[in-house]
């Protein structure tokens, strides 16, 4: 056969290929698309490769570890159940039960069985079984013989069972395990090893059957990749330059002759250019093409603004013009760079990423999660105005990619080598080969399967192995390979990494690189540390660009706080029998969290990136805090995706171009104190705000700083306060409604847990006025600092004993007595509003737990209509209770001035004056 040279073009079949790419499908392009090209046959389904997706057939099912490989391959499935993919066997543990109860609830980790029977397909050269994800390791037998095994949770990979289906019908068995990665199992050579999320078992992505019309096809044993690799080679002013390589792989017999034929369709189905190429394929061989395709006037891709998509169509034909495989992606034509001072830039314009976090999971499905579901994770993040997603911690599903492609983010893509570096850690115990060839197996994996997704700005190599035990000498070489790998994959995108410690060790290995800190939460420093941090990364690694991977507070939907400004150090995070745990998760705390770093970012001009932990709460089996069990709360959105935190309004009012005003604390609904501060995000011209029908003020943008508008402390009366915010924008308005309730007994006394920053949680019975009285957390005070007492039952409470509480006068709830305020220096005071010449029985409690008798003695002052008293002198808490833990009260009387103020002085003698909690009831 003469070897053909490359050929022009054949206009009437890619009008064809245009017009399938629109329709969608062949049946739909011949009912509705045929007429436009009707001199030309219809493409024939036998032409182009075919995929029957099998997700939806009867698959039968069991989880039991116990099950040999004998007795389920014996098995005919029919005491096993009947499950449809994608199926995880977490759907109904972890990932729901624990959303109703506060206790940690473990996920399942063992061997699951699957068995299909289906008929083979009636046509076709070459067959393969697709799976787009298994967890974690799959053994897959096809009529009984053993296909292969794939190790790796989350990428796609073919079996070639052109030689293994049997006419009518087959029989597939599948063995997938999610178990830990036990020290000793086979299982410790797989990354991740481990993580902050739950690792779902099961077939949770879709499994499929693909088929060729002809032994030559585009290589579909390369990596569970499309055969096909594009690249934006150059964009300069309109005109641009997409680089390809084609794999195409002959399984026939014998060599064969064939043309390798790509174009670029624009939306309009028009051909932006094409390109064809004759090749010579051996037998039993994969040759690689390389082709051009330069494009005059380029419509890019320019992320949320403008995600303009060509079809990318490529396609084997013999040389008769037939075509045998073909592949059709969409396909973004645009410029990413990163610069270490000017951070990142899209097609040659500054560019500053900002976005969010996200897991693969969801409420009630784990893993398994539909195309419906990834929709609506996908639409809040449009909605949030986020213009880039990091998905974490590992590849995520085609349908997402293509999604984010479609919808303009940026993404950050990431390999699942997590933490820990080995299993067991032991000191001297090194990294296993067999792990690291693992970790370049998925990246190859994730590269070459994502390659062509325009969204994708970089490859992350890792997330935080500085954590893994032996480092740096465990993880640092890796990181070195897997970088060098991942640039000869794929040499047009930079390399990244997340890291939270170590920097000296992990700076300068990767094109760029992500710091996740926790500033705030799990460090009780405020976020300058964090600026003095970036800034020192900015120097010391002056030509490596740097952002901000992770940061984010928890917020429990159920938690709120009357004043959380002092309160970085007392929401603390730590660990009881193995179980991360940050008890108290005030939403508004969080919102402060948020706040205080994204306008710390705002001022950094380097940063390429920040990106929220996490736009979802998720999945984490290690995790019991806040209100719920295994599940981590740092989300702007709840994990059902139903309820929408007030972080989310503070990043759509910064973000989105869609009119937001906003009032926080919505769920506070019945408050514990008669004032309450009223802080509303807005990105309006003015908001204007009203309580029941009367007008409060006006706040212009510029009094709104970083888009949050703080009214101030609000005087709430007692029943239905309902407050009403609106937002001008542009001549129009929007409006924001809230109604926060008050009973006559909060709006009459005070009730204050001191040192306390969830409000709500201490309750006595029914008190003197017959409603229930609830103690707020720490406010109206100047100075001091809260303290927690030593907590150890992981309940938020102190573990020692509590001893007189509920005596006369001192609240019996224990976790009353779980905080104070203490004096820095100087004391510290409580300033209240009350009622002009009312008398007031003030209770104090005290309980010491740190010092002795005699190292703490203090007085306390009242000062009100101009006139101060002392009455509490000298007292000695530890002396006076008897011991550590023990609850003591003091009670005085005070009769308010005309002023309508009370303040009490706490100030120390020897020692530091303290205070547990505070009750001032109206006589
Ligand atoms: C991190 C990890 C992430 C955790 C997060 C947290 O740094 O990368 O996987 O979920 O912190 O919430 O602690």
């Amino acid at each position: 056969m003469q070897f053909p040279r490359a050929q022009g073009l054949d206009f009437s079949n890619f009008r064809k290929l245009a017009a399938i790419a629109l329709c969608g499908c062949l049946s739909i392009w011949l009912a509705a698309c045929g007429g436009s090209d009707s001199a030309s046959p219809p493409i024939t389904a036998a032409q182009a490769r075919s995929t029957t997706v099998l997700d939806k057939q009867t698959w039968r099912f069991v989880q039991d570890d116990s099950l040999t490989e004998d007795a389920a391959l014996a098995s005919d499935g029919s005491d096993w159940g009947s499950v449809t993919l994608p199926h995880s066997w977490n759907q109904s543990d972890a990932a729901s039960i624990a959303q109703t109860t506060p206790t940690s609830v473990s996920y399942k980790r063992g061997k699951g069985w699957y068995r299909l029977e289906f008929d083979a397909p009636a046509s076709g050269a070459t067959h393969w079984l697709q799976f787009d994800g298994a967890s974690i390791v799959a053994d897959v037998w096809l009529n009984g013989q053993k296909l292969g095994q794939h190790r790796g949770a989350f990428t796609k990979f073919r079996f070639n069972v052109t030689d293994k289906l049997k006419p009518g019908k087959n029989v597939l068995v599948v063995k997938t395990d999610n178990s830990a990665p036990a020290a000793g199992t086979d299982l410790t050579a797989i990354v991740p090893l481990s993580g902050d999320f739950n690792m779902s078992g099961g077939l949770y992505r879709s499994v499929s059957l693909v088929s060729t019309p002809n032994a030559a096809h585009l290589a579909l044993d390369d990596f569970g990749a499309s055969g096909v690799y594009a690249s934006t080679a150059s964009v300069s002013g309109s005109s641009a330059t997409v680089g390809l390589r084609a794999k195409l792989k002959n399984d026939g017999s014998t060599d064969g002759q064939f043309v390798l034929r790509a174009a670029l369709l624009d939306t309009g189905g028009l051909i932006a250019q094409s390109t064809s190429t004759s090749v010579e394929a051996k037998a039993g061989q994969a040759t690689e093409v390389t082709q051009q395709l330069a494009i005059g006037s380029a419509h890019l891709w320019d992320g949320i603004k403008d995600p303009y998509l060509y079809k990318l169509i490529v396609q084997i034909e013999d040389s008769a013009g037939s075509v045998l495989d073909r592949v059709v992606q969409d396909y973004g034509i645009r410029e990413m760079r990163f610069d270490p001072a000017k951070g990142f830039f899209l097609n040659g314009k500054s560019f500053p990423l900002h976005g969010v976090n996200m897991h693969q999971d969801f409420q009630d499905a784990a893993w398994a999660i539909t195309q419906a579901q990834t929709d609506e994770s996908l639409a809040l993040i449009k909605e949030i105005g986020a213009n880039t997603v990091r998905l974490a911690h590992y590849p995520h599903a085609q349908y997402t990619l293509e999604q984010a492609d479609k919808m303009g983010f940026v993404v950050w893509a990431e390999l699942p080598f997590v933490n820990a570096t080995v299993v067991p850690c032991a000191a001297g115990v090194a990294t296993a080969p067999a792990l690291v060839d693992n970790a370049k197996q998925q990246l190859q994996e994730l590269i070459r399967q994502q390659y062509n997704h325009a969204s994708i700005a970089t490859w992350s190599v890792g997330n935080e192995t500085t954590q893994g035990c032996g480092f740096p000498a465990n993880a640092v070489p890796v990181l070195k390979e897997l970088h060098a790998l991942a640039k000869v994959e794929d040499p047009s995108r930079p390399t990244t990494l997340a890291s939270n410690k170590d920097n000296d060790q992990v700076g300068g290995i990767t094109d760029s690189w992500a710091q996740n800190q926790y500033f705030m939460w799990y460090f009780a420093q405020p976020v300058t540390a964090l600026s003095t941090l970036l800034d020192g990364l900015r120097t010391s690694f002056p030509s490596q660009p740097v952002g901000v991977s992770e940061y984010g507070a928890g917020a429990a939907l159920s938690h709120q706080s009357d004043n959380v400004n002092d309160a970085i150090g007392s929401v603390i995070s730590f660990d009881t029998s193995g179980k991360k745990r940050t008890v108290y998760q005030p939403e508004s705390y969080a919102s402060l969290v948020h706040e205080a770093h994204y306008s710390l970012f705002l001022t950094k001009e380097y940063l390429w990136g920040t990106y929220v932990w996490n736009m979802f709460d998720f999945g984490s089996g290690i995790r019991h805090e806040g209100d719920i069990g295994a599940t981590n709360t740092k989300g702007l959105v709840s994990f059902d995706r139903k309820t929408k935190k007030d972080a989310f309004y503070f990043y759509k009012a910064h973000w989105s171009s869609e009119p937001v005003t906003y009032i926080t604390e919505r769920r506070y609904a019945d408050r514990n104190l008669p004032t309450a501060n009223v802080k509303v995000y807005s990105n309006a011209d003015s908001v204007t705000l009203s309580v029941n029908g009367l007008a409060i003020g006006t706040m212009t943008a510029a009094d709104c700083q970083n888009r949050t508008c703080n009214f101030g402390e609000l005087q709430l009366s007692v029943g239905d306060n309902t407050i009403v915010a609106t937002g001008a924008v542009a001549g129009k308005t929007v409006t924001d409604t809230v109604v926060w309730k008050l009973d006559i007994d909060h709006a009459t006394n005070l009730y204050i847990a001191a040192g306390q920053v969830a409000t709500g949680f201490y309750s006595e019975a029914a008190g003197a006025l017959g409603v229930q009285r609830r103690f707020a957390s720490d406010n109206y005070f100047t100075g001091g600092v809260r303290k927690n007492l030593p907590f150890g039952n992981g309940q938020g409470q102190w573990a020692g004993p509590l001893a007189n509480v509920g005596t006369t006068g001192v609240p019996a709830e224990g976790r009353v007595w779980d905080a104070y305020r203490e004096e820095v220096s100087g004391g510290f005071s409580y300033n209240f509003a009350l009622v002009p010449g009312k008398t007031y029985l003030v209770t104090l409690g005290f309980m010491e737990v740190s010092v002795d008798p005699g190292q703490r003695i203090f007085d306390v002052l009242a000062t009100t209509g101009g006139t101060t008293t002392s009455p509490i002198q000298n007292l000695d808490v530890a002396a006076s209770a008897g011991a550590k833990g023990t609850a003591l009260a003091r009670q005085f009387p005070v009769t308010i001035g005309a002023e309508g103020k009370l303040k009490l002085d706490f100030v120390g003698r020897t020692g530091k004056a303290m205070v547990s909690n505070i009750m001032v009831s109206q006589q």
